[in-house]
């Protein structure tokens, strides 16, 4: 018979390898890994099987389903917004018809043995369009200013909709109702800071990079103003909420897709606090306005009270303690060791 696993798609992204972590330290479901890169000998000691490859790849994905069964799925696998500007039709095939092949699986996973397949989902504060003029800091809802400016965001958006589709609606029109295989939840990521891992290709990554510089005694030129505020989350508060939301009895779900933040500094706030962890830290600001406008589009904050009545969110890192009892040490660390 299949063996019964958890797939994790983008496992060697920032939160494919955060997640691969905490869910190998819990030892309680096997892991198959799909990446385009090779997940590291770290990473992959801690799963049972890493497949490298494209989640395009539809003769990948009937493998996998002809040697296990999947009954949760992390779809990480994305091409982050500043990435997806510059090959925007690539960004389309990876984040939507790449989405669409995963639910297919999961749908064909549900069918074939028989129950729900959980579905997660990463979508992103990318999904708001918000006019800056009119932003004044007032936390927004999750169907508020749903006008995306960016292919990601758009991407991001869309496939919300696909899942609740595949929950609620799928093939509504055949005669046996085959809806509701898929258990789809999303989580609105705001911007993400890990220490473990470099950023790479987003546009709130200026937070990251800034730290990530710092630490390694390089000058750093901020890309956006120093007054940009937008929502952020430790990495370890960000795998803490998939979790919480993924075990959350369906029941107390009352919509699909949810906010989360923990801190909204402005750019500033961070560049003091790096600073007063690395004194000789030498951080500029050089705003790059056709990336600033996307920022910009972002909310300055939103309103995740639905996220803590339904499951439970309760970010255990505010600002000072994401800086001083994770970043900055583990930071430190990972660049002294070399
Ligand atoms: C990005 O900057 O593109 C991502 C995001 C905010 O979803 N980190």
């Amino acid at each position: 018979m299949r063996k019964p696993v958890v797939l994790v798609t983008g496992a060697a992204g920032e939160i494919g390898h955060a997640l691969i972590y905490q869910l190998a330290s819990e030892d309680q479901s096997a892991i198959v890994t799909v990446d385009l890169k090779p997940l590291d000998k770290q990473l992959e000691r801690r799963v049972m099987r890493a497949f490298t490859g494209s989640i395009l790849d539809k003769s990948l994905l009937e493998n996998i389903l002809a040697e296990f069964a999947v009954d949760q799925v992390f779809h990480l696998a994305a091409l982050l917004s500043t990435r997806a500007e510059f090959t925007p039709v690539t960004a389309h095939q990876v984040n939507v018809e790449g989405t669409l092949n995963l639910l297919e699986f999961a749908q064909a996973q549900g069918r074939s043995h028989g129950r729900q397949v959980l579905f997660f989902y990463p979508s992103s504060i990318a999904a708001y369009g918000v006019d800056p003029d009119a932003d004044d800091g007032t936390p927004i809802r999750e169907n508020e200013a749903t006008r995306p400016i960016t292919m990601y965001g758009c991407n991001k958006l869309y496939c919300e909709h696909l899942g609740r589709y595949y929950a609620r609606f799928y093939k509504q029109l055949d005669a046996e109702q085959p809806s509701g295989r898929v258990d789809f939840r999303a989580i609105r990521f705001p911007g993400l800071i890990s220490a473990f891992t470099v950023p790479s290709g987003g546009t709130s990554d200026y937070a990251s990079e800034m730290i990530h510089a710092a630490s390694q005694s390089e000058p750093y030129s901020c890309f956006v103003r120093p007054d940009t505020r937008i929502p952020f989350m430790a990495m370890p508060d960000a795998v803490a909420a998939i979790l919480e939301l993924a075990r959350a009895p369906h029941e107390n779900l009352s919509q699909l897709v949810y906010n989360i933040s923990a801190f909204n500094p402005s750019a500033q706030a961070i560049r003091q606090l790096v600073l007063h962890a690395f004194p000789g830290a030498e951080i500029s600001f050089k705003p790059d306005h056709k990336r600033q406008a996307i920022v910009d589009s972002w909310p300055q904050a939103v309103d995740d009270s639905a996220a803590r009545a339904d499951w439970g969110l309760n970010p255990k890192y505010d600002l000072s303690r994401a800086f001083n009892d994770y970043l900055i040490p583990h930071i430190s660390k990972r660049y002294e060791s070399g």
